[in-house]
């Protein structure tokens, strides 16, 4: 079975999402996600001019040999566009073997270890008590494990904390969202002032009230943006200790690896990091020291389905869990992909969960089913995604970015 055609669809429906679409010479079609936030046109432009190229008439089972022909044969190793690119070829083929074999792509990955994906939502407020209304409404819904971000006194907006207007940005039911849109549609990004200082000093109050109000039972996470220094990365970590948190996520930046090493050294806050991470050797170190407790890559950032499972495999040998990320800009088609490798993973922890907006329901057509604080993909032959190509182009690209942070001195700041 060959590779016929390949193409790129560019959609928007509340927000910029790439998808490549392959279709085999039995009329076969598969779907890729190759969605990387604010920088969307050059993974289409990377698909559409050096990759789509090299596919037609390629043997569409021939996965694995794909795989390395497009990391090896680009002589450039690593990155996010390129890593994006590959994970859409990649992803696509996987959908296209499971409809070949007429099963659910989570049986070929070794079939399912569990029930579904225990997944985390995003509480968020701009104080304590709208904070706890969307704790409320997480606990109503059915989650079991919630993501909190709050307001801190003195600073106008922080990223992460849903305001109605950024809300509002996911489309559809602006009002009754409490998580927020990472992308805002502008000409420039956004820049929101930060302070290191006030935020250790308001947070663990928040856990505070947060387990005083809804128990011990939740599973409560926290995601510092890679804001930190290492000694206040520490800091946060001890300061949190009290509330047993399931983890404390990119404290610091990223491609520092050598400072969990000083985290580690302070703290028995379980830590996650690695959602900018694209390949294994990002985590070469991380995993052999087990200086992390949990893998956020997710497959459309990492190089797909084939290389994700490769990472987990290795930090399988270190009792290291996945945590994928898993916010609005992955789209639907890279979140079916994560829950059904979720899935069969043996080491599988949780699997993030924003919401899409209702626009991107109707594009993307998911079939996984969110009940009981967790996600399971249907029992359809691959990965169960139906995209209305008519309706997707009628939302074009438009322009958004991430917001910028600056220290008050107007220093650009890690986010
Ligand atoms: O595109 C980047 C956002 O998706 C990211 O900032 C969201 O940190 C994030 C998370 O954990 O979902
Ligand atoms: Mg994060």
């Amino acid at each position: 079975m060959l590779i016929e055609r390949a193409d790129v669809i560019v959609t928007s429906p509340g927000r910029n999402f790439v998808t490549l679409k392959i279709t085999t010479d039995d009329g076969v079609v598969g779907y890729g996600d190759g969605t990387l936030n604010g920088r969307e046109l050059a993974v289409a432009s990377y698909l559409t001019d050096h990759v789509v190229p090299l596919l037609t008439g390629r043997d569409a089972h021939a996965i694995e040999d794909t795989w390395q022909y497009l990391y090896r044969g680009a002589y450039w190793r690593r990155g996010p566009v390129t890593m994006a690119a590959i994970a859409a070829v990649d992803t696509a083929l996987w959908d296209i073997k499971a409809k070949v074999a007429g099963l659910p792509l989570y049986q070929l990955l070794g079939g399912a270890s569990r029930e579904r994906c225990l997944v985390y939502g995003h509480a968020s407020g701009k104080d304590v008590p709208e904070l706890f209304d969307s704790v409320r409404k997480h606990l109503d819904e059915g989650f079991r494990a919630i993501r909190i971000q709050t307001g801190v006194p003195g600073l106008d907006s922080v990223y992460g904390v849903a305001s109605s207007a950024a809300a509002s940005v996911g489309g559809g039911d602006s009002d009754a969202r409490y998580d927020y849109e990472p992308a805002r549609r502008a000409a420039l990004p956004a820049e929101e002032t930060w302070d290191t200082r006030a935020y250790l000093r308001h947070v663990p109050s928040v856990f505070e009230a947060v387990r005083g109000e809804f128990g011990e039972d939740i599973a409560l996470l926290h995601d510092a943006h890679h804001r930190l220094t290492p000694i206040q990365a520490a800091k946060l970590g001890k300061s949190l200790e009290p509330y047993d948190l399931f983890w404390l996520e990119d404290v610091t930046p990223a491609e520092n690896q050598e400072a969990l090493r000083w985290v580690r050294h302070h703290t028995t806050t379980p830590l996650a990091i690695g959602e900018v991470f694209n390949s294994i050797w990002d985590y070469q170190h991380l995993i052999r020291e087990q200086l992390i407790d949990y893998v956020r890559s997710p497959i459309t950032h990492a190089g797909g389905i084939t290389s994700v499972r490769r990472i987990m495999d290795y930090a399988a040998m270190y009792q290291i869990k996945s945590g994928m990320h898993g916010p609005t800009d992955v789209s639907p088609v890279g979140l079916a992909a994560a829950v059904h490798l979720g899935l069969a993973l043996h080491n599988f922890g949780i699997q993030e969960y924003m919401v899409h907006s209702r626009e991107t329901h109707e594009v993307f057509g998911p079939t996984y089913e969110f009940a009981r604080g967790g996600l399971r993909p249907s029992e359809e032959p691959g990965l169960g995604i139906h995209i209305d190509e008519e309706l997707a182009a009628r939302y074009p690209y438009e322009r958004a970015y991430l917001p910028v942070n600056r220290l008050r001195d107007g220093t650009v700041h890690d986010w």
